[in-house]
């Protein structure tokens, strides 16, 4: 039987979907995931962990017109696998296969190529700066994690984007983690905002949105099933929404935390904070390793094994064939 998975060759047909099938597919791409990367090792955890994300991001966003600009880039598998790359997936790390980062010549889904850390919202707010000089009006959305967000070109660029008020959304994958432990200040901070009131940014963004609701002109019972249904997910979105009053008062509109495995809610909170102007932060809380009990347990471990057995989940003393490039290069002697 087809796989889901296998009739995607672009976010066209991930925007078919239903979120059940979406739920599906997250399924088979942690599988696809899992396996591909056992047999050289790769970023194991930090891909698992953003399955979901990474979908609602493609279903919502208008890509690649719309620019998603991942920090790092290490945790861009699933990303590849929703872009046209997922029969060459086997191939990844590997001399002449998909780079483990991001490539702007890989792909045009690819907006920005980094693999350092802590780069993408400077990157995102160029980009930002450049669609207003050129007239135009597509999203830009970064993409980073919490480990990331504490570097300190992360923080130029929010002392930047908070300032110069451009259309721009900052979408913070908080699993909790760096590479292992987070330690200081704002990832303690971070904490505390999962247990923070809500914000008034937030009741903005309800009172908007809930005037667009009564505003639906609602024909049929698809659209009264849909009318709804946005009505339910603005309950969900304020229930959960809090704080994050560092970032309001530095400039920017702050909203979550939110489930970043929650489909649906994603779906809706991304519709949602597309229509808001100026820069924005979401906060999306996902779990490192998601899906794979190994992986969740040690995240660190995990971050990005070697090759390893998927079936007992040991790492792999040796990593097997060397790397391919070793055989092309022309040697010395
Ligand atoms: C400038 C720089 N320093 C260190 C690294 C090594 N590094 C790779 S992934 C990573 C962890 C990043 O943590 P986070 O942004 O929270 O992402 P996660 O892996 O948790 O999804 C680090 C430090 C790097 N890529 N670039």
């Amino acid at each position: 039987m087809t796989s889901i998975l296998e009739t995607i060759n672009g976010p066209e047909q991930l925007r078919a979907l239903s979120v059940p099938q979406m739920e599906l597919l997250a399924k088979e791409i942690r599988r696809e995931i899992i396996e591909k990367v056992s047999v050289r090792g790769g970023h194991l955890a930090p891909n698992l962990g953003v399955v979901e994300l990474t979908m609602a991001l493609h279903y919502v966003f208008d890509t690649p017109n719309d620019l998603l600009v991942w920090d790092i880039g290490h945790q861009a598998y699933v990303h590849k696998l929703l872009t046209g790359r997922r029969e060459r997936f086997h191939t990844i790390r590997q001399f002449g296969g998909l780079s483990g980062y991001l490539r702007r010549d890989e792909s045009n889904f690819d907006a920005f190529g980094a693999s350092h850390a802590s780069t993408s919202i400077s990157a995102a707010l160029g980009m930002a700066a450049a669609r207003d000089l050129q007239g135009e009006d597509h999203k830009v959305i970064a993409i980073i994690g919490d480990g990331s967000l504490t570097g300190g070109m992360a923080l130029e660029a929010i002392n930047n984007a908070g300032s110069l008020k451009k259309n721009l959304i900052i979408v913070l994958n908080d699993n909790d983690k760096s590479i292992s432990d987070n330690v200081g200040a704002i990832s303690q901070y971070l904490g505390n905002v999962r247990r923070m009131q809500t914000s008034p940014s937030y009741q903005r963004l309800r009172d908007m949105a809930k005037g667009s609701i009564e505003r639906l002109p609602v024909v049929g019972d698809k659209a009264r099933e849909a009318a709804g249904r946005a009505e339910t997910s603005f309950k969900q979105f304020m229930m959960h929404s809090k704080s994050g009053a560092i970032f309001e008062e530095l400039g920017f509109k702050f909203f979550g935390p939110f489930d970043g495995h929650d489909i649906e809610t994603m779906l809706d909170v991304f519709e949602n904070v597309k229509k808001v102007d100026g820069p924005i932060i979401v906060q999306m809380v996902t779990k490192k390793g998601k899906g794979w009990e190994v992986a969740e347990d040690d995240a660190t471990k995990w971050h990005g094994p070697g090759a390893y057995d998927y079936t007992t989940g040991i790492i792999k003393k040796n990593a097997g064939d060397p790397p391919r490039i070793l055989k092309c290069l022309p040697m010395p002697w």
